[in-house]
């Protein structure tokens, strides 16, 4: 087309070039690349991650879950650099056969229980320990209403939105502006229901939260996708600010935030508190 329109072929095919900056990672197949065995700690809880929005839910509810007494909760946390490819090493994929971080090895049992969707994991550790899911009918309905509010909505901000406001070859003013809307829509629903109430799913503090924070904490400490807090004004939503503040001075919050990833102020892997007391700031 002399506009330089794309239009599309009639039977799509891959051009591996044209994959951005994930070109290297980007396949249309699934299945591993490589034989690489996944290391193996002591703890019960063996999480393969990596300190992204979606990693950070569960190393959260980790730490909760150890602030509140659990024991039971301790875990190796290793960590799986995507960029590298490590997501589609062979013992990674048997655990997910999706390549995708977080995913957790629970040898707590008789036999080792594999899960992988953050979502998944966070309702498996929560029913574990009984706890940050309310038990009553109505207060569990409303927390597994936000915590899958939750999945369904992060792939409109993060591979909508900022794949196309931060990582995609050129600005295009259209999918900015598609996904810019609809990540601002997201933000008014949760700032509504926080108007409503101090949680997600009530008064009671659950995995909803931990689950949303993990992806709303970055605007509201203005790491999120460059100056993104600021175009998407992230700070005009005051209820979602109030209920952001509250999270973030959880230790439990700040403790599990810093896992699995390279850099100062992270802890590259997880296997004692050591781990993390050690890159805490003072
Ligand atoms: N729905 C999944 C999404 C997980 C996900 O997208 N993980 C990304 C990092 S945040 C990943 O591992 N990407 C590697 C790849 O796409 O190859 C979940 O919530 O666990």
């Amino acid at each position: 087309m002399s506009n330089g329109e794309y239009v599309p072929p009639k039977v799509w095919s891959w051009d591996s070039e044209n994959g951005g900056q994930f070109a290297k990672l980007n396949r249309p197949v699934a299945g591993a690349t490589h034989e690489k065995a996944l290391p193996r700690g002591d703890h019960p809880l063996q999480l393969y991650s990596l300190g992204t929005p979606n990693g950070q839910k569960v190393t959260i509810l980790l730490e909760e879950l150890l602030a509140a007494g659990h024991a039971g909760a301790e875990y190796d946390a290793w960590l799986i650099r995507i960029m590298d490819g490590d997501q589609f090493g062979s013992g990674f994929v048997s655990i997910n056969p999706n390549s995708k971080i977080p995913a957790l090895l629970d040898c707590s049992g008789p036999e080792p229980i594999r899960v992988f969707e953050s979502g998944a994991i966070m309702l498996h550790l929560a029913e574990k320990f009984g706890a940050f899911v309310p038990r009553d009918a109505q207060g569990r309905a409303e927390c597994l209403s936000w915590l899958f509010w939750q999945m369904g909505s992060a792939p409109m901000i993060g591979a909508g939105f900022g794949h196309f406001y931060a990582y995609a070859p050129e600005k295009m003013e259209y999918p900015i502006n598609r996904y810019a809307m609809e990540t601002k829509r997201l933000f008014d629903v949760a700032d509504r229901r926080l108007g409503e109430s101090r949680y997600l799913a009530g008064e009671d503090y659950s995995i909803a939260d931990m689950a949303v924070y993990g992806w709303f904490g970055g605007f509201y400490r203005d790491e999120a996708y460059g100056d993104a807090a600021t175009f998407l004004d992230f700070a005009s939503y005051k209820n979602l600010n109030r209920w952001a503040g509250e999270l973030e001075s959880r230790p439990g919050v700040q403790r599990g935030r810093r896992v699995n990833r390279d850099g100062e102020g992270w802890a590259p892997e997880r296997h004692s508190a050591a781990d993390i007391d050690a890159i805490m700031p003072a």
